[in-house]
């Protein structure tokens, strides 16, 4: 018999054709009602589910009876309840890698345009104000040479630091949870605890995995740690920055500045953010470029077909079940 696969997410065209080619395929509609009753009705007799941007857990997934994997469209997979679905043996595989550039160069142009004000002044030019010269309080702040701090010293984290150190050589600091020599070596990287990376890091580019540990890593006793000329950048997850407390260090302008790609609640609505000219705020697009997608999906089409096939995943990320 066919298996049946559970569209969670919008995803590229051409892999849906391709998984339409092989397998029965639903998709799961905003529009037509609850995206979690869909998956609750859907998941039945699911034998794997595609997709990103879902919380699944044992309230979505418990009505399953034999959903072999899910396969995500991303690299991140906070969204899911691993133990929940160690306890079913469900596989969850994911895309690591496809992203790590194009996210590092969506960090790049964060903190870019929070230090030299980009949309601030994008919004001054159009509005017809270049009459006079651009007045100091518009000025930004300098990049080239200066200090780079990134928390998460993974593949994006270090995709970060290499652009920082090739491209604007600036002098790396870096925390995480273990030292990693490899990648940091050749980017003379210094490892720091982290109230010492915030005192003395012009850039602060948090791009750490969300987990126990690095829940509400940054809140106001660090943003007190920083400089006042110092620029956060966020391309991890919101949960990591304690989003109060951000707001309120840049009203006070205990930072200069905030590029931000995540939130603690997604997708983001009328926050006091957005209030704010020195916070930057972009939908979750770290990935989001047509060939990066593409190749996410493809990935995940991948480790889908493998697990269907009675194959370990390529991305498997709880291979406890082999
Ligand atoms: C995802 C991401 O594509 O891969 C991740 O972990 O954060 C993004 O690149 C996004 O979550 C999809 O909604």
């Amino acid at each position: 018999m066919q298996h049946k696969v559970v569209v969670f997410s919008q995803i590229s065209n051409s892999i849906l054709d391709q998984l339409k080619q092989k397998y029965q395929v639903v998709c799961v509609d905003p529009k037509q009602g609850d995206v979690n009753d869909q998956i609750r009705e859907y998941v039945v007799d699911a034998d794997a589910l595609i997709g990103a941007g879902r919380l699944l857990n044992e309230k979505n997934l418990s009505s399953a009876q034999k959903l072999k994997i899910i396969s995500s469209v991303s690299v991140g997979y906070d969204n899911y309840d691993l133990a929940y679905l160690n306890s079913r043996k469900i596989w969850l595989a994911n895309t690591p890698h496809v992203l790590t550039e194009t996210t590092a160069d969506l960090a790049f142009s964060l903190l870019v345009s929070a230090a030299r004000r980009i949309p601030e002044l994008d919004v001054w030019t159009k509005s017809g104000q270049w009459g006079r010269t651009v007045p100091e309080t518009l000025f930004g702040q300098d990049i080239f040479g200066k200090t780079l701090g990134i928390i998460g010293l993974g593949n994006i984290g270090a995709a970060i630091a290499r652009r920082g150190f090739y491209g604007f050589n600036m002098n790396v600091l870096y925390h995480s949870r273990n030292e990693k020599p490899e990648l940091a070596q050749p980017l003379n990287a210094q490892y720091c605890d982290l109230p010492d990376l915030l005192k003395h890091a012009d850039f602060v580019v948090v791009a750490v995995n969300l987990n126990a540990d690095s829940k509400a890593l940054i809140g106001e006793k660090e943003f007190a740690l920083m400089p006042s000329h110092a620029v956060l950048v966020n391309i991890s997850r919101g949960a990591v920055v304690d989003e109060n407390a951000l707001i309120q260090a840049l009203k006070q302008k205990q930072i200069f500045a905030a590029g931000l790609d995540v939130y603690q609640k997604e997708p983001l609505q009328a926050s006091e953010l957005f209030k704010l000219p020195n916070a930057i705020t972009l939908p979750h697009v770290g990935s989001a470029t047509a060939q990066t997608r593409h190749k996410m999906a493809e990935l995940a089409y991948r480790n889908l077909v493998q697990a269907l096939d009675g194959k370990q995943p390529t991305y498997l990320v709880n291979p406890e079940f082999k």
